[in-house]
């Protein structure tokens, strides 16, 4: 018996223990505690589960999509009452502080009203057939089965990224939550339960990433896999999937630089500074961790940034006078150790933070201080890679020209933002950063979900998540043509 409710396997509607009998524990940064269990699968559950699936998808994809969007709808509506509940526990088990974690269920209750609006939609295309009584048209049809697998930082925003617009198209889903964050993955399939989704149409397999996920790469009964996490396991996937010509979607890392003009508000840019370096405890493929600054406004920008990062209240994110929560585990505790240290070594100014936090209760957590480094050169490996947690790099450039190459050059293209009240430098920027995402006077996260969200280079592989682009992921374009000629007209022969 278990001291809790294990997370159990969702397959064809029912829950499920593991075919392996074993379960890994869930632990809550903020302190250390167990949370409960997760069912640590193997590759026979997901075969269940794909089978499932498939069985699912048979019939899901015959119902019309304005009546699979009356599911999503539900959905949006049992979040909306449950929102409170969702972010606590989001809060406990992944550290983000509460306000963040209401927003990241509000961000998943957006996207199942806008993929809902989407079964009214998913609209083709019809073309003019260049022979005489020929109708054209392409129409948009599911894939199939798609598999899933997301990462603990967004437990549940990313997972509706990708699930609603998979299930509004008439696939079905397997998915692989983040072993960090069972708990909310377990209440996001109740709600889609209680929504009225048909018995297999989604089904979760927990468990480990080279098992359950692996088995995924490799199992003919998954036409898509869609990930968001490392660069490195992207990379990973895309090769093996790619073997066995799966669709892949990755959305990767990222070394998101915020650009700070001499002509810029300074005060704006250091509130979305704070937000974007710090919030998630840096821990999102979103976060800045690159500040560029014109030289001349250096010195102001940092009086103003340091007694405002080091006022930052660090702590349990359930408490809600703190800004900056535990980062994930001690793993990732240790690995931001590593590069703090290492920023040292290459000569980079440590101005603030750059130690692990042990003062009374943090003891027991994993807390980081929010850090800042000046004086950094962009070929510096803490100006080049993704360190996910809080620290923050400033580098001082000389131009505008500069900013835009120092921006660019890192291997990561998720999100840029720039400061500046000088118009012609706006479009510049927007044309010139070579990012998926350009943010004007914001920081480098925050992106809202209809829109596409995704990036360039070791982010991305070309597709995008959220928006009418998340179709393209999820759907196959069906051309059909229809002749109402009644006699046989051959294109390309009868028409010229
Ligand atoms: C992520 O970190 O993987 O734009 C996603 C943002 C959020 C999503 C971040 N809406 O920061």
């Amino acid at each position: 018996m278990h001291r809790f409710e294990p997370c159990l396997n969702f397959i064809g509607g029912r829950w499920r223990e593991p075919k392996t009998g074993q379960y890994g524990d869930n632990v809550n940064p903020a302190n250390g505690e167990v949370l409960g269990v997760w069912a640590r699968s193997g590759p026979d559950d997901l075969d269940d589960a794909v089978r499932a699936a498939r069985e699912a998808q048979a019939a899901w994809r015959l119902v019309p999509a304005p009546e699979r969007a009356k599911v999503l709808r539900r959905v949006a509506d049992l979040l909306r009452d449950r929102k409170d509940e969702i972010a606590r526990t989001l809060t406990m088990e992944m550290g983000k502080v509460i306000e963040e974690a209401r927003g990241e269920v509000q961000e998943a209750i957006d996207m199942a009203e806008y993929m809902a609006g989407e079964g009214r939609r998913l609209f083709g295309q019809t073309t003019p057939s260049e022979l005489p009584d020929k109708f054209a048209m392409s129409v948009r049809v599911p894939v199939g089965v798609v598999g899933i697998i997301t990462p603990w930082n967004f437990p549940i925003a990313i997972a509706s990224w990708k699930s609603l617009p998979a299930i509004v198209a008439g696939n079905a889903v397997v998915w692989k939550p983040a072993e960090e964050t069972p708990l909310t993955a377990r209440a996001f399939v109740e709600v889609y339960q209680e929504a009225g989704l048909p018995a297999g149409v989604l089904n979760v397999v927990f468990g480990d990433g080279p098992v359950v996920g692996e088995a995924m790469l490799h199992h003919p009964g998954i036409d898509v896999i869609s990930f968001t996490g490392s660069t490195e396991t992207g990379r990973h996937i895309a090769s093996r999937a790619g073997a066995n010509l799966k669709r892949v979607s990755l959305e990767m890392g990222g070394k998101n630089a915020i650009t700070v003009l001499a002509d810029a508000d300074l005060d704006l840019a250091v509130d979305a500074i704070l937000w974007s370096a710090y919030g998630t405890s840096g821990q999102r493929c979103t976060a800045a961790s690159r500040v560029i600054v014109e030289r001349e406004a250096e010195e102001a920008l940092l009086a103003r940034l340091l007694p405002r990062v080091q006022a930052l209240r660090v702590g349990d994110g359930l408490d809600p006078a703190v800004n900056v929560g535990p980062v994930i585990h001690e793993e990732a505790l240790a690995k931001i150790d590593r590069y703090v240290r290492l920023g040292v070594d290459e000569g980079a100014r440590l101005l603030t933070g750059g130690r692990r936090l042990t003062e009374g209760p943090l003891a027991r957590g994993f807390y980081y201080a929010p850090t800042v480094f000046a004086g950094v050169r962009p070929d510096m490996r803490i100006a080049q890679e993704e360190i996910f947690g809080p620290v923050l790099c400033v580098m001082a450039v000389d131009s505008f020209e500069e900013a835009i190459r120092v921006n660019n050059g890192v291997r990561y293209g998720l999100s840029a933002s720039i400061f500046t009240r000088d118009v012609n430098r706006v479009f510049r920027a927007m044309r010139d950063l070579d990012t998926g995402i350009v943010y004007v006077n914001a920081g480098t996260t925050g992106a809202e979900i209809h829109l596409p969200f995704g990036g360039t280079k070791a982010t991305g592989n070309g597709h995008r998540d959220s928006g009418q682009a998340a179709l393209d992921v999820f759907t196959e374009w069906k051309t059909v043509y229809v002749d109402y000629s009644g006699r046989l007209q051959r294109a390309q022969i009868d028409n010229n």
